[in-house]
Order: C-alpha cells, then structure tokens, then sequence
C-alpha cells in the first residue's frame, strides 16, 4: 500500500519540490488547488519538474474550512503539508486582511480539518523565518525570542502558535519547520533573488539594460528549496512531532548575491542596477542567519548546494528560459 500524502500550496514552488520528492519516494501524492481562471498555467512549476500528471488535484481553498474537511475525508492523508500561503511580504502590507485569513487563519483551519477528520495525521506547518523579524539574537534558533516585522510574519505567528497548541492540546503530531528563505529556478519573479537572476539573463540577452532593486543591504540566509523539502519530510518521519530551524548558517546581502548573478555571465552590476524606492518595504527585515544545529543532530539534516551553485542554476535557468527552450 502506497502511503497517501495530501499539500496544500502545491502549485508553488515548495509544493513542487516536495511532490516530486515524495513521489520518488513512493507516495501516492495529492494536492489541493485553488480555483483559478489560468487553469492552463497554474501547474507550470509541476510541468517544469515533469510531475504534472502524477498527482491528484483537489478543488479547495485555505479559507474554506468545510471544502478541507471535505478533501480530507476523502484523501485519507497519512501525512498533511500545509505549504499554501500568501507568502509574499511585500503585498502583506497592501492585503493584511487577507494575509492574515490565509496565512494565519488558513493554517488553523487546515489544524480543525486535520482534528476533525483525519486525527492520526502528521502535519507540518510552513513557518518562517521572517517571525524573528528585528532579530533578538545575531544567530536565530529555536530558542530565539519572535519580532515579526510585517502582516505576513505576524501571521505566521498565529499559524506557528496555533501548532505547537494544537500539538499540546490534541496531541496530534503537528510540526513547525522554520525555514529560512530558500530559492530556486521555480521561485517566483516577485521574490528578489528570481527577480535578479532574471534581469541578470535579459540584460546579457540584451533584452533589458537596467534591473531596478529595492534595499541592496538587507541580508538573508538563502538555501535551496530541493534540500529544504526534504528536511520537511524528515520532520514528520520522527516518533515525536518538533519545531526545527532549517537555514544554511550563511547570511548575504542583496548586493552580494547581485554579484554573484552577473559575475556569473561576466556582467558587473554596478553597471547595471538602480536603485527605486517602490521596491523599499514600509518596515524591513535587515537580516538573518539561522542556527541549523538541532536539524542536523536530530533529522540528519544539512543543505547540500552552495550560495553560488544556487546563483548560477537561477540564472541558467532564466536564460534557457528567455532563449525559448522551456516555459514558466
Ligand atoms: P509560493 O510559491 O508563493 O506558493 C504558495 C502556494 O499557496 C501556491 O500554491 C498558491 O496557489 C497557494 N495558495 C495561496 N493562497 C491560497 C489559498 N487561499 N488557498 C489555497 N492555496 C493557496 O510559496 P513557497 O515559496 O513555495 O513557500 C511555501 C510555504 O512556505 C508558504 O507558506 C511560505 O509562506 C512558506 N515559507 C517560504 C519560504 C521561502 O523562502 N520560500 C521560507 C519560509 C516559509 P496559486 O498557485 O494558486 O497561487
Ligand atoms: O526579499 C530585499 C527585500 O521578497 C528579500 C518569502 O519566501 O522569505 C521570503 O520573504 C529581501 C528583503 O523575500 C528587492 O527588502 C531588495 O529584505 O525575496 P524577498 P522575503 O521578504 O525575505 C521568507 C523566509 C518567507 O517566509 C517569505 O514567504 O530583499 N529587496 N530589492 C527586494 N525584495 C524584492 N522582492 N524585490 C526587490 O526589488
């Protein structure tokens, strides 16, 4: 018997990754998806990791507590990924009530849905680095003390509280992965490392001459999303349910990862980067770096890929992309 696993948010990019992972690992892989109008789009990222025929989609919605009790009576999970958010901190400020109906209370509905009909579930919550927000320590751990900086990270809060809660209430095998931001060629155009790795393609392409950022000081912790899945699943095989920091322990500016882009085609990026303040944030995480320690003592968990191995698949990517080989 195939061991059944249900994701939400499987249309994006850590959705993508972990169906693919999970099914070579030999689940059978469901999905929920949102109604959309671009029903020919939406499994682009599925399509790009061959993987789109292979997993059963769900009509359902975040915010619609009887559509998920309805899925998950019917999908049976053995294991639930909660992974659908509006994850993009930016539009946090311009949709906070939204943000905060899908990214906070989404994640308890997904909790009810889970207690309700299928208990014995292990479920893993998307938590965020962006909850320690003005950090509280220079290197952020489990133990780190929360400052959410943004209507995203204070949803996040509630969707990371209400699973440790739900954990201590229910005693359901709920975990927390509190990932640092991880990219990848599936991440989306408005995130700024994808943002860079395509203006880097279109300019050597001649397609564009500038590439216009926002705050080039701010530093994060960036990793791969295909190794940050699998410290996911890891999460949910363990006899006891945990929260878990899953972070490289390396920290970059913008600027730095700027040049690591155009260095990478022969470009400089003082040649080419303007700054526009439309791209600042009305408050701003400057940095962090997290401590993956517990991940590695107890999951067997280390990323794989380096800084600037993930620099240079991004921009492959995007110009195999913009050369008209492949569609996203
Ligand atoms: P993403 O690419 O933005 O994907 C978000 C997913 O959520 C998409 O599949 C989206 O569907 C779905 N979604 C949005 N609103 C929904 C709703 N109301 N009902 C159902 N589905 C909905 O995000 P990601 O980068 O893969 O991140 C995955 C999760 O990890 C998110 O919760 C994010 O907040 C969290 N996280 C990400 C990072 C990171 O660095 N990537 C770090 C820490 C935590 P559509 O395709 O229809 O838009
Ligand atoms: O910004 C600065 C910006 O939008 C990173 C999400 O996955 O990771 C992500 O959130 C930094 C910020 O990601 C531009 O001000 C400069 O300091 O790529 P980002 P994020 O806000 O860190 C966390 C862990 C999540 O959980 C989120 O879901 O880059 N920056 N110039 C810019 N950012 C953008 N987007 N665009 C710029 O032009």
């Amino acid at each position: 018997m195939k061991k059944v696993t249900l994701i939400t948010g499987v249309t994006g990019q850590d959705g993508a990754y972990l169906s693919k992972f999970l099914l070579n690992q030999g689940y059978e892989v469901h999905g929920l998806l949102r109604r959309s109008a671009s029903a020919d789009v939406v499994d682009a990222r599925l399509k790009w990791l061959g993987i789109n025929g292979k997993i059963k989609l769900h009509d359902g919605n975040l915010t619609d507590l009887s559509g998920l009790i309805r899925v998950m009576q019917e999908v049976r999970p053995a294991e639930v990924y909660n992974l659908a958010a509006q994850s993009f901190v930016k539009s946090s400020w311009q949709q906070p009530l939204l943000t905060g109906q899908v990214t906070g209370v989404g994640a308890a509905n997904m909790l009810e849905a889970v207690r309700i009909a299928c208990p014995e579930a292990r479920f893993y919550q998307a938590s965020s680095s962006e909850m320690f927000g003005l950090i509280q320590e220079p290197v952020q751990s489990e133990t780190t003390p929360f400052y959410p900086r943004s209507p995203y990270a204070a949803a996040k809060l509630y969707a990371h509280w209400m699973t440790v809660n739900y954990r201590e209430s229910f005693h359901m095998h709920a975990s927390s992965g509190i990932l640092f931001n991880h990219e990848s060629p599936l991440r989306g155009i408005e995130f700024v490392t994808r943002k860079i790795t395509d203006g880097v393609a279109r300019i050597k392409l001649g397609l564009e001459k500038t590439l216009a950022l926002g705050n080039l000081d701010a530093k994060r912790d960036w990793g791969h999303a295909r190794d940050y899945v699998k410290a996911m699943w890891l999460m949910l095989q363990q006899d006891k349910p945990d929260d878990y920091v899953i972070a490289t322990g390396r920290t970059a500016s913008v600027r730095e990862f700027c040049q690591l882009a155009f260095g990478h085609v022969g470009l400089k990026m003082e040649d080419h980067v303007v700054v526009d303040e439309r791209f600042l944030r009305p408050a701003e995480v400057d940095v962090l770096l997290g401590n993956p320690a517990k991940a590695k003592q107890k999951l067997g968990w280390a990323p794989e890929t380096s800084l600037e191995d993930l620099v240079g698949e991004m921009v492959e990517a995007d110009l195999q992309r913009l050369r008209g080989q492949e569609h996203l």
